[in-house]
């Protein structure tokens, strides 16, 4: 790559991408198999309201994942809010702060007090171990996140919840067709939640789904999910409209029909930036345990800025400036936005590990819209500004 500092973007010069880099751009499946579909359903003239499209996006998932039910939703931050009804969480349940907003705001949407809890450097799951210390009286439930496909310690996690009799249920948005000791993920727990939003590995444009073994838990969804009607003229529970239509599952099915060669193009990436993050220092692209089965839907690398000279906000800065849109997923973690950082202003106490972590991870681009090229470029980009680390941030300070 030719490239000075001064002909960095940030600083004046031509952008390495002109048609931007974008992390999640969404994996499309067949889109005549899509047509097709919605030609179906449009001369069905039936929509929504559990037709047979979403029927069968929910055996298809329901098998996937070896469990009895799947609840699809329409998205799945409704999905988290209508399993922590249906499991009748209360009072507190601890989650990481280490995740999505939106696992915070289904606990905190009900009045139920999400408990921040710290996470396992390795791997950015939930810590077990600091699980134990937060349990108070008013503890109802935990809710692991299998952040970024990265699975939860399960073992650990059931034992506490069985031990404490807790509720557990899991945030899978992340790790739809990941697996666990060869078990697959959204068979674990009292429940699980998926997200199929455009930017996740299988998407139903927005969608969610949550699946279970637990055939009343699961009925108990149904209704809540359809305004609490168990018949056209009878109500059991307070309910929501969490439905699914049938152009999301359309699309969810044409997607489905894709998985291999979204894992493939997705492992492909993931090897492509293995090999070219490897040779730098104070770089370490997180790993995922290859024994188990993995989407690859996320490359997220951590930096050490002692060793760069360089900080993650400049870096991220530099790069955005060249047209790669990479992302900061999840900064500055749950504790740190409202309403959560005025309820608990001394929550990150709490949080070392969180609180050091968040200023060190990206999320760059991957998927199937991304190729190989635009992998060699992106790593090019990245290794120039490493190795320009502390002259780049010094002209940064300049001009900003
Ligand atoms: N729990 C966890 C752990 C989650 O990560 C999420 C969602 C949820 C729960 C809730 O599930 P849902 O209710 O969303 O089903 C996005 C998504 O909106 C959100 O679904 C996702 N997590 C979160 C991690 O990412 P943003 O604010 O980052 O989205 P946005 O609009 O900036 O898009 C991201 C990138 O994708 C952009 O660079 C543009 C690109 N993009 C996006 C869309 C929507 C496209 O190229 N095409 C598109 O259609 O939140």
């Amino acid at each position: 790559m030719e490239k000075s500092i001064a002909d960095l973007s940030i600083f004046g010069g031509e952008p390495v991408f002109n048609n931007k880099l974008h992390v999640g751009r969404p994996n499309l499946g067949d889109r005549q198999k899509l047509i097709d579909r919605i030609n179906e359903l449009l001369d069905r003239n039936w929509l929504t309201n559990r037709g047979p499209f979403v029927r069968e996006f929910e055996q298809k998932v329901a098998e996937i994942v070896g469990v009895k039910h799947c609840i699809a939703m329409c998205n799945g931050t409704v999905a988290l809010e209508i399993t922590i009804r249906a499991l009748e969480l209360q009072g507190e349940v601890i989650i990481p702060s280490f995740t999505f907003i939106a696992t915070a705001h289904a606990l905190q949407w009900q009045e139920i007090t999400p408990v921040f809890c710290d996470i396992n450097p390795k791997d950015y799951t939930i810590n077990p171990d600091q699980i134990e210390s937060l349990i108070t009286p008013r503890t109802t439930g935990i809710i692991g996140v299998h952040l970024w496909g990265r699975v939860c310690n399960i073992v650990k996690l059931t034992e506490i919840a069985r031990r404490y009799n807790l509720k557990l249920m899991f945030d899978a948005s992340h790790a739809f067709c990941c697996s666990f000791h060869g078990r697959m993920v959204g068979s674990f727990g009292d429940a699980e939640v998926f997200s199929f939003h455009a930017t996740k590995f299988i998407n139903t444009f927005e969608g969610g789904a949550v699946t279970t073994d637990d055939d009343q838990l699961a009925n108990k969804i149904r209704l809540m999910k359809n305004f609490g009607f168990a018949d056209m003229d009878k109500v059991e529970y307070i309910g929501t409209n969490g439905k699914m239509n049938e152009v999301s599952a359309a699309m969810g099915l044409t997607s489905l029909e894709s998985i291999d060669k979204i894992v493939s193009a997705n492992y492909r990436n993931y090897n492509q930036y293995i090999k070219e993050l490897e040779e730098i220092n104070g770089v370490r692209l997180l790993d995922y345990n290859e024994k188990e089965r993995c989407n690859y839907q996320y490359i997220v690398i951590e930096i050490d800025e002692e060793t760069i000279g360089i900080s993650r906000d400049e870096l991220f800065k530099v790069l955005r400036a060249e047209g790669i849109l990479a992302r900061r997923y999840f900064y500055p973690c749950c504790h740190n936005m409202e309403p959560y950082r005025s309820y608990f202003p001394h929550a990150k106490l709490l949080l070392p590990q969180t609180e050091r972590l968040m200023h060190k991870v990206i999320a760059l681009p991957t998927g199937t819209s991304v190729g190989l090229q635009d992998i060699s470029r992106v790593c090019d980009i990245i290794r120039f500004i490493i190795n320009n680390g502390q002259e780049i941030s010094n002209r940064l300070a300049i001009v900003s």
